[in-house]
């Protein structure tokens, strides 16, 4: 059988792009995430489109639905854990601790089952890869990001342990730390719907990066010769200052 990516987080913004880049690699992907209508849509656009493709509703932070959903696949070569996401935005005094505790869960919970859960499959791929979409705010920090920093950089040391842990068996670790993304929908659940607040800090980066050049980063990563262990990329807007 084919080559097969699982992307999480394949309903919209960068992890959409990236399923669709990556089939357009010949890969056969699977897009998971919780809104099926979104996954099962783009499966048959691909579908259609004459890639091979197929969707599965999964909720990366319910560990029986991710053993469940790893049970039903033939086959994993690339797993992309893209699911993820920022909730608040407030100074670490007025925080909620129920948004950091679902960004924990999302962010990095979520790596941890899909990371385990498939490891058994990316082995018996004899050239398997995985691919932590963390972030800039996984490598540094900003007024405000509090819960969200954490998270990623909780996923940044799953990548590095991982790769460590690892080394020598048929799995290579890559982590993607993208800068300021304009997706549809990152903002608005960061900001709870509050347009003019995401537009304010957005206002500050001339040209956002688009959820395509992660997807072509992604790609241009996994693709390389299996001998080959692409760490980390960091890639940001040119006009996002390079400090975080
Ligand atoms: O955001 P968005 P992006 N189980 O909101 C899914 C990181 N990043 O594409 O479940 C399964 O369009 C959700 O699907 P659904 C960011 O932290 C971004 O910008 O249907 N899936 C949706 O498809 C994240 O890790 C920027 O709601 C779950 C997807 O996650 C990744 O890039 C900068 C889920 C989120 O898509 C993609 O973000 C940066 C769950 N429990 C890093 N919860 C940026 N945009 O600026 C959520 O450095 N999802």
């Amino acid at each position: 059988s084919r080559r097969t990516a699982v992307v999480t987080g394949a309903s919209s913004g960068i992890g959409a792009a990236t399923a669709r880049r990556l089939a357009a690699s010949g890969y056969r992907v699977v897009l998971a995430a919780r809104r099926a209508d979104r996954v099962e849509e783009l499966a048959t656009e691909l579908v259609e489109e004459g890639r091979d493709a197929v969707a599965y509703a999964l909720d990366v932070t319910d560990r029986a639905a991710v053993d469940a959903f790893a049970a039903s696949l033939d086959r994993c070569d690339v797993l992309v854990n893209n699911a993820g996401g920022a909730l608040g935005a407030d100074r670490v005094e007025a925080a909620d601790p129920a948004d950091w505790r679902r960004m924990y869960e999302v962010n990095v919970l979520g790596v941890l089952h899909l990371t385990q859960a498939l490891l058994p499959a990316l082995r018996a791929s004899g050239d398997g890869t995985i691919v932590v979409l963390s972030s800039t705010a996984g490598l540094a920090t900003y007024e405000g990001g509090g819960g969200y920093v954490a998270a990623k950089h909780g996923a940044h040391v799953i990548a590095e342990t991982l790769r460590l842990e690892l080394c020598g068996e048929p799995v290579r670790v890559i982590e993607i730390a993208p800068g300021m993304v304009k997706t549809e929908e990152f903002a608005k659940k960061r900001f709870g719907g509050d347009e003019e607040k995401a537009a304010a800090v957005y206002a500050g980066v001339a040209e956002p990066l688009t959820a395509q050049d992660i997807a072509d980063t992604v790609d241009w990563a996994v693709t390389r010769p299996s001998h080959v262990n692409i760490d980390l990329l960091v890639v940001r807007p040119r006009a996002q200052a390079s400090n975080y």
